[in-house]
């Protein structure tokens, strides 16, 4: 069934759910058509921040997300939470007290939870996630949190252009330091240390502030450490507190956004190319005949590739 893209991008933005659940899976799925309705959408976005939860498995990111988000819809704020290939489901609140949880569902009518698989994500997870949160702040939403589990390359990047990246750990892990993917320390504005109500918090903070402070220089910000008890709302406060703190000094439109929207277009055009190309060559055969010649050593895939881009090229005048 043909997508009626404009129709469903006037509905989302009128401020239906399902048109707003409908253009997401379009879009992820690249359905004929999605970067018309990117194009009709990207005007209306640069206005939510984002907010990216990583750590590893179990550390209580949707826990912490569920907290956070609780915290910011108290201040009037709209959330959208994309979590990536989530283990364990969303609460909505569940985990937390009575007193909370009423509270909860009268406020938090408007988060939008959605989930992304890691895997076959077309044209890529980080590229996934950057469409889905520019579908949600078009939609209007004020914050928008992205957990992931920090464990490969693709989350690392997933997390990368968020406005503000909290790594989430905790202790009993052995060498909590260890147990943080190299790439991970790099990207953080604020560590939390969830499950402080456990033997090792202080350690694990301690751990952390060393490896920090030998890093530091005069140049870098100030990285707050954060002691959490998710599951009973302990430090929530604080780590609200701080997250604001740092969204609000950071301007718009600096270089750290100019590098990601590079980032982005190239990206964009490098699949949109890729996918151009190869339609090309499987549609008529000739890529197999191809890939035959390499096989009897007649030809080699840097010949072919050349051969493939050549028209491209041609046109680039190169
Ligand atoms: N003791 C203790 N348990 C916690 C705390 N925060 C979360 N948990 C528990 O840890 C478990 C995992 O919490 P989640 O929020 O699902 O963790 P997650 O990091 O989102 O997990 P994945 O998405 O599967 O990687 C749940 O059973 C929580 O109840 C905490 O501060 N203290
Ligand atoms: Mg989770």
């Amino acid at each position: 069934m043909k997508v009626m893209w404009k129709k469903l991008v006037e509905e989302m933005k009128e401020g239906s759910v399902r048109a707003l659940s409908r253009l997401i899976t379009g879009v992820e799925n690249r359905e004929p058509g999605w970067m018309e309705a990117m194009k009709l959408i990207f005007k209306d976005t640069g206005r939510s921040r984002i907010i990216g939860i990583t750590g590893s498995p179990g550390a209580g990111k949707s826990v912490l997300t569920d907290q956070i988000t609780y915290q910011f819809a108290e201040q009037g704020l709209s959330v959208g939470i994309i979590a990536i290939d989530p283990s364990s489901p969303f609460s909505g609140g569940a985990l937390l007290g009575d007193r909370i949880r009423m509270k909860m569902s009268g406020d938090l009518g408007s988060v939008f939870i959605r989930s992304m698989a890691t895997r076959g994500a077309l044209g890529g997870l980080s590229q996934a996630t950057r469409d889905v949160t520019k579908i949600l702040d078009a939609f209007g939403k004020d914050i928008i949190i992205v957990e992931t589990v920090g464990v490969g390359q693709d989350e690392i990047d997933v997390v990368k252009t968020t406005d503000l990246v909290v790594v989430v750990c905790v202790p009993g892990q052995g060498d909590a330091i260890q147990a943080i993917k190299a790439g991970v320390m790099e990207i953080a504005d604020i560590f939390v240390v969830n499950k402080a109500d456990r033997e090792g918090a202080d350690q694990v903070a301690i751990d952390i502030q060393g490896m920090l402070s030998m890093s530091a220089s005069d140049e870098m910000p100030h990285i707050p450490i954060i002691k959490t008890v998710a599951t009973q709302g302990e430090g929530i406060q604080d780590l609200t507190d701080n997250i604001s703190k740092i969204l609000e000094s950071r301007e718009r439109k600096t270089s750290r956004e100019i590098e990601h929207l590079k980032e982005e277009i190239l990206v964009l055009m490098e699949r949109e190319i890729a996918s151009s190309v190869r339609s090309r060559w499987e549609k008529n055969g000739d890529f197999d005949a191809l890939v035959q010649k390499v096989l009897d050593r007649q030809s080699d895939p840097y010949s072919v590739v050349q051969e493939m881009i050549q028209p491209i090229q041609a046109q680039l005048g190169e």
